[in-house]
Order: C-alpha cells, then sequence, then structure tokens
C-alpha cells in the first residue's frame, strides 16, 4: 500500500494544483510538446485500400507504392544481418545473462518448498564475442556431421545460447526445428520424427525432464548439445547417442574453421513448430526472405529505435513474436537481456525477497508481453487500489481520470506521472519506452491501464506465425484502444465475406470479413501437409502470396484494423443463432472476478456453458460477503458460489450488451489456474478447446445433463 502513499491534506489541493499547474504550462506545453501534433499524428490515415474497394488490399501509407522487403540495402538472408551488426556495432554489448549467485529452498507456511534464486549483474556479451561464438558453434556443428539443408532441431528456453545457436544455423544453412518447452512428449517426438533431425540443441533440465524420455521415439537422432553443462558423461543414454556440450563444439569449430555454405533469400531458416488450438503442433516453413521481411515490418513500427535500446527477453523463443523481436533488436545493434516470467520483477515467485528482480536491475527500455501477463499486472496493481484508504483510492482514480482524458487530447502529465504512477512504473524498471502486446487480443481496460501507469504507449500487434509474425502493429501516436493498427510496410490485407458469419465487406459503417494477409512475409506453408497448405495458402493472379488467417476483422476509416471475431469459435445453437465463443469471453474477462474463461456450447443444446478460473482473492471475498464458508476448492465447487460468480457474469454481460442466448447459463469453478504447463492453454496462453473440452468432460455432462 505505502507505494502509493500521499499525504492525506494533499488530496484537497490536488485539483486545484492539477488545475493550476494546467493552465499555467497549458499554452507553453501545448508548442514545446507539440501536443497539436500528435493528436493530428494520432488521427491521421495509416493505411488505404489500394484497389478503392472496401474489401482491401489495405496497404500502409508509409509504403503505397511497393512492400519493402528488406531492413539494409543487399542484406538479404539473415547471416547478412548478424553480419552487418556485428561489423556496426562490434564492441557494444550483445546478449546479457545473469549471474546465478546463490540458490536455496524456501518452506512455506503451507508447507510447499519455492526455489528462491539471489542473481547477480547481468555480464554482457558484445556483438563481436556473440558473432565469433555463433560462427564456431555453427563451424563445430559441422564437424559433428550436421550438413547443409538438413534440419536440426533446438528444445531450450529462452537464453543467450539460443540466439548464438540459432545465428550459427542462419549462418551454415542449417535449418532450424523449433518446439516450444511446453509441448507434451508425443508432440514432441511428432516434430523432431517428421524433420528427421539428427542434432539437437538443449539444456540439462529439459534433456532430464522431457528429452530422455522420447528417445526412444526419434531413432535417427544421433547428438544431442547441452548449452549449460561442462563436458560430463551421460552415461544412461541409449546407444549411439552422443551428448557434448556446447563449449566443447564451439572449441571443436574454432579449429580449424569449416567452410560455410551460404544461404539464398529463399531457403529455409526455420521450421517453426506450433502448438495451435487444435491437434497435432505444426510445422511452418519460414525462409529467411520471410523473416528479413517480418523484421522490417516491425522495426518501422518502434520509433527511434537505436543501439542504445535495451530490450528484456523472457517470452519462449519458439514463439515467432520472442524471436522476430530479438532479430530487430540485433538487426538495430540493441543489448537484449535476458530473464524469465518467474525472475522478472522483485515480487516474481523465484526471487528472494528483498533482492532484485530482472527489470530492475537491467532498466528495459523496450519490452514485448502476452496479454496474460499485462492482464495480471493489471489485476495486481488494481487490487493493490481497491485495499487503500478512500482518500488515497480517490487520489489515484482522479489522477487516472484527468491522465486518461489528457491523454485522448494528445497531453503529457508530467506531475501526476511523478507523483502517481511513478511508483508502478518502476515495476517494470522505470525506464519502459514502448510495450508491445501480441499473441492474443489485449483488451481495452488493461491496454488502457498500462498506458497511464506505466507512462509510455502501448502498442498492440496481430500476426501469426503462418505470416511470420508480420501483420499489424499499432502506431504508437496512437491512443485508441481495442484496435491492432494498420498492415505493416511488408504486409497487404485483405478481407474476405464469410457468408455463414454474416460478415460482408459491404457492412456499414465498416467492412468486414475474415482477414488475408499477403506479402513477402508469408511463408512458405506447413512443412509436409501438402492438403493444409492448400486449404491456406494461394498465390494471386499477381503472383503475392496469401494466407487465409480465420480471424474475422473490420477496417476503420482511418486504415486500422480491428480483430471482432473468429471463424473456427462460431457454434449454432439448437435454435439456430450464432454464437461467438471468443467475443462471450472477451466481454466476461473484463470483469474484476473472473481470471480466464472458456465458453463452450454444443450445437444440440440451447444454452451456452463456461469454465471459469475465478480470481481467488476475489471470489473469497464474495464468498465472506455471502457467508460461503470453505477453502479456495470447496469454494469453486460449491453450487452457492456457482450460483452468485453466474449472477455477477450475467449483470456485466448484460452491461455489455452481450445478446441473451450469449450469456453462460451454467459455470464450473475451477481453483487451478491454466497454464501452459497444464495443457490447457497454448504458450501465447490462447485456450485450447479441445484439451478444455475433455478435461472439463463429466462437468460439460453435468451442465446440460440432468438439473
Ligand atoms: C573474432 O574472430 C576474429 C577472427 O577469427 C578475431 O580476429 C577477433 O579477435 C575475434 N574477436 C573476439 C572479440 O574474440
Ligand atoms: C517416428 O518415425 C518412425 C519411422 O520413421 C516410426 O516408426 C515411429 O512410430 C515414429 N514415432 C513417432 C512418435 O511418431
Ligand atoms: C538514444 O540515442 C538517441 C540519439 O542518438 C537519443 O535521442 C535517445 O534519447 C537515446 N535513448 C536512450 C534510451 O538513451
Ligand atoms: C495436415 O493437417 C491437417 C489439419 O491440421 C491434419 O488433419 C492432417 O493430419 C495433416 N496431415 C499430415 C500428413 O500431417
Ligand atoms: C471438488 O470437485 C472435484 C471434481 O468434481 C473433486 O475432484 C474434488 O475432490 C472436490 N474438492 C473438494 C474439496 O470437495
Ligand atoms: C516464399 C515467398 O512467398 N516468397 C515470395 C516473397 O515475395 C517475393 C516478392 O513479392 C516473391 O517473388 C516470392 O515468391
Amino acid at each position: 500500500m505505502h507505494w502509493l502513499y500521499i499525504n492525506p491534506l494533499l488530496l484537497q489541493v490536488f485539483r486545484s494544483v492539477v488545475w493550476v499547474y494546467s493552465v499555467v504550462t497549458f499554452l507553453p506545453w501545448y508548442f514545446i510538446s507539440g501536443a497539436g501534433v500528435n493528436q493530428a499524428r494520432a488521427k491521421r490515415v495509416k493505411a488505404r485500400s489500394i484497389s478503392g474497394l472496401p474489401a482491401g488490399p489495405y496497404r500502409s501509407v508509409n509504403c503505397i507504392d511497393r512492400l519493402v522487403l528488406t531492413l539494409h540495402q543487399g542484406v538479404d538472408t539473415l547471416d547478412k544481418v548478424f553480419e552487418y551488426a556485428a561489423s556496426h556495432f562490434p564492441n557494444r554489448d550483445c546478449l546479457g545473462t545473469r549471474e546465478l549467485l546463490s540458490e536455496e529452498d524456501e518452506v512455506q507456511p503451507n508447507g510447499k518448498v519455492f526455489k528462491k534464486v539471489i542473481l547477480g549483474q547481468y555480464k554482457w556479451l558484445t556483438y563481436e564475442e556473440a558473432f565469433n561464438e555463433s560462427r564456431f558453434f555453427g563451424s563445430g556443428l559441422a564437424a559433428l556431421g550436421q550438413e547443409p539443408k538438413c534440419n536440426i532441431a533446438i528444445f531450450c528456453e529462452t537464453r543467450a545460447e539460443w540466439i548464438v545457436t540459432a545465428q550459427a544455423c542462419f549462418m551454415y544453412n542449417f535449418p532450424l526445428v523449433t518446439l516450444y518447452s511446453t509441448l507434451g512428449g508425443p508432440a514432441i517426438a511428432h516434430g523432431l520424427n517428421e524433420t528427421e533431425v539428427t542434432h539437437i540443441i538443449t539444456s540439462k533440465d529439459l534433456l532430464q525432464s522431457r528429452l530422455k524420455a522420447i528417445l526412444l521415439d526419434v531413432p535417427r537422432l544421433r547428438h544431442i548439445i547441452i548449452v549449460d553443462s561442462k563436458p560430463t558423461n551421460w552415461p544412461d543414454m541409449p546407444r549411439g547417442i552422443m551428448v557434448n556440450s556446447m563449449a566443447a563444439v564451439q572449441e571443436i569449430g574454432a579449429k580449424p574453421e569449416h567452410i560455410r555454405s551460404l544461404p539464398l533469400p529463399t531457403d529455409i531458416a526455420v521450421i517453426m513448430y506450433t502448438s495451435g488450438s487444435t491437434g497435432i503442433p505444426k510445422g511452418v516453413m519460414i525462409s529467411h526472405s520471410n523473416l528479413i521481411a517480418g523484421i522490417t515490418g516491425m522495426a518501422e513500427r518502434i520509433p527511434n529505435l537505436e543501439y542504445n535500446d535495451t530490450y528484456i527477453g523472457y517470452l519462449p523463443l519458439a514463439h515467432v513474436l520472442e524471436l522476430s523481436a530479438e532479430l530487430v533488436c540485433i538487426s538495430h545493434g540493441c543489448r537484449i537481456g535476458y530473464s524469465s516470467p518467474q525472475t522478472l520483477a522483485d515480487q516474481s515467485t523465484k526471487i528472494k525477497k528483498g533482492s532484485k528482480g530482472d527489470t530492475s536491475m537491467l532498466k528495459p527500455t523496450l519490452m514485448a508481453a502476452v496479454p496474460e501477463i499485462m492482464d495480471r499486472i493489471y489485476k495486481n496493481v488494481m487490487t493493490k487500489v481497491d485495499e487503500m484508504s478512500r482518500l488515497q483510492r480517490s487520489l489515484f482514480i482522479l489522477a487516472y481520470n484527468y491522465k486518461m482524458e489528457q491523454i485522448s487530447k494528445g497531453y503529457g502529465t508530467p506531475l501526476c506521472d511523478r507523483l502517481v504512477f511513478h511508483k508502478v512504473r518502476s515495476l517494470l524498471g522505470g525506464n519502459t519506452r514502448i510495450l508491445l502486446s501480441g499473441g492474443a487480443p489485449l483488451s481495452p481496460a488493461t491496454q488502457r491501464f498500462m498506458n497511464i501507469c506505466f507512462c509510455c504507449p502501448v502498442g498492440q500487434g496481430y500476426g501469426l506465425t503462418e505470416t511470420c509474425g508480420a501483420g499489424t502493429i499499432s502506431d504508437m501516436w496512437d491512443y485508441s484502444t481495442g484496435r491492432v493498427g494498420a498492415p505493416l510496410v511488408c504486409s497487404d490485407i485483405t478481407l474476405k465475406d464469410w457468408e455463414e458469419g454474416g460478415y460482408h465487406s459491404t457492412d456499414k459503417p465498416n467492412p468486414r470479413g475474415e482477414i488475408l494477409i499477403g506479402g513477402p512475409n508469408v511463408t512458405m506453408g506447413y512443412y509436409k501437409n501438402h492438403t493444409k497448405n492448400q486449404d491456406d495458402f494461394f498465390v494471386d493472379e499477381k503472383g503475392q502470396r496469401w494466407f487465409c488467417t480465420g480471424d474475422i476483422g473490420e477496417f476503420h476509416p482511418d486504415g486500422c484494423l480491428k480483430i471482432i471475431d473468429r471463424k473456427k469459435d462460431l457454434v449454432k445453437l439448437q435454435a439456430g443463432e450464432y454464437v461467438s465463443l471468443g467475443k462471450v469471453e472477451a466481454v466476461l474477462k473484463n470483469c474484476p472476478l473472473i481470471d480466464n474463461i472458456c465458453a463452450y456450447a454444443n450445437s444440440d443444446q440451447s444454452y451456452v456453458i463456461g469454465f471459469v478460473v475465478p480470481n481467488q482473492k476475489q471470489l473469497t471475498t464474495l464468498a465472506v460477503q455471502r457467508g460461503v464458508p470453505g477453502s479456495l476448492e470447496e469454494l469453486c465447487n460449491s453450487t452457492d458460489m456457482e450460483f452468485e460468480v453466474l449472477r455477477v457474469i450475467t449483470e456485466a454481460a448484460i452491461a455489455d450488451k452481450l445478446e441473451r442466448f450469449e450469456i453462460p447459463k451454467k459455470i464450473r469453478l475451477s481453483a487451478e489456474p491454466w497454464t501452459p504447463e497444464t495443457g490447457l492453454v497454448t504458450d501465447a496462453f490462447k485456450l485450447k478447446r479441445k484439451e478444455l473440452k475433455t478435461h472439463y468432460q463429466d462437468d460439460i455432462e453435468r451442465m446440460y445433463g440432468g438439473k
């Protein structure tokens, strides 16, 4: 609570001070800050339909004549990008990792044991050092028998060695197969088997906990390279598998260095397995030119991107958003400090109380996040605000609303920032100048909150692995919420009519339809799945390649896209009404009582049901108010609480103008949060509907069955 403590007497004068301050500084501020310019910039048209038709294709006005394909002249493969950076910024910091000082087990009051760490300073590899390490590693892999254009796999957490490995593979033209560390065993075996890899790069932990169990299902595998181990014996490996440390392979590679076989722009750089929300994972083939077009588009949306920027890397690198973001940083000579979701902030679960989290140490200027993480920050801060005295709370709300109004007019609020939001901002280190959100839709409430409390623009992006992460990113000057921005300079976007869903490019006031993304960024398709490639990709009469996303969007007059629905998530109820499950979830997730929700409907039923992960604190408060006793799990099992939560949900849904038939009639409360480890959500925290359905099968029968 003390993080926002302000002398109560101040409240009385706050309104008047702010008012006087605004009046005194308004005119000079208006001209110095260029608020008028900001406002005009926010409102300007950012993309236009190049055919003149409402269906598009829409293209960024920054490249209306032709799409942009490369960052620097002649730099058309990823190895050249790294070479460019290493020669332009040889002595600047490139990749940073914190030293592990000590590790201890801490016993919690409930008897559980948490591992806590104390971490030291960031230790940096310069661009030249990182470049040399990659070169030697690539050469060493070649010495171990890895051939150009033959697949090689990485199965590893986000860390500096991941990027060193990727760069080594780009340089030596080894197509890199990436797999999420949270994929299940059969899925990993499927990916490794399908791509026929003989070499894999992994970490000690993952080898022990995940990889070892499936080695027999991957008969072609011969070499395992461990990034974080001293050379040791691994006695219990199946016969014929050699284990090496990364350092040892680099040593082999340094003397003598192998001749490189240079990649072409059309060669495959990465085969990225996406966990997808249904079925077995699919490998997406991404060429060098695809990735370069993607990072060119992304970089153009980050104003003043410079070598002095610092990026914090902690999202899975096997996710296209994180990989592209880090490649953008490398192409501009920025430094990348590594972190993990468990060590991000001072309060993070693995950080020992009193020691510093990664953001406090690194003070990043750029950060990417998935909405799940931003939602968590939002709910935590709001809970703290709720716990404040009435006086403090009104002060916070006053400042919040004041800033919201100012922002919409294009002004800054330096006084509020210093007095009220400084403490919140320091949660992320205090230097963030841009936050980027991607992977799933960010709720308007959360986006606005991050904007206001972290005092920096929050860009929202939209893209898929199939389009190499590229699609749209909102303009940093655009303070509107709920939209994903205009097409990147590397992509065209078209809307295709969808009859069943009732979306047409002729819809008023805005054209709507399925989003098709086209351009050099569109990937070469799925690995070994010709049928699916023919369904989802096509080439138009001008030779441009397109991907059909299955998402439904609408274009606003300023050329910004809003995602409004998803084809797959549409269910037709018994009586013929169409329910968009995604829309229902998006609305109900704004409820403070709800941490996560999956709406479900059977087409032979007349109503929607839901699986709900309630917010623990809010649920307990509600239970106390209603006099329902019990532990969290008992509360979640209680029919009384189900009824109470349903009432709150229904009110929120009506207030947000959901139709009657869209509101869940029955719910199942879940005490366990859904994390990628449970297999119920993807790494980007998208719901896996099929898995959720199986998991809650008994509850579905109960909710649709008897009573
Ligand atoms: C990198 O390698 C080059 C050539 O092998 C060498 O001249 C240079 O000193 C190395 N740089 C570093 C920082 O090790
Ligand atoms: C891997 O491939 C081999 C043959 O190529 C096959 O026998 C085996 O069942 C496959 N394993 C998995 C897990 O797909
Ligand atoms: C980076 O350098 C540019 C000019 O070279 C400067 O305008 C900017 O403020 C610097 N950013 C940081 C975070 O130091
Ligand atoms: C291709 O993809 C479809 C849809 O995901 C899937 O049903 C099918 O089994 C895949 N085929 C192969 C050969 O992997
Ligand atoms: C709650 O319900 C679940 C599933 O129905 C059951 O496994 C669990 O034991 C119940 N917990 C309590 C505390 O009643
Ligand atoms: C793989 C792919 O789609 N490559 C295309 C990238 O864009 C150029 C120019 O539009 C095309 O010529 C390539 O075929």
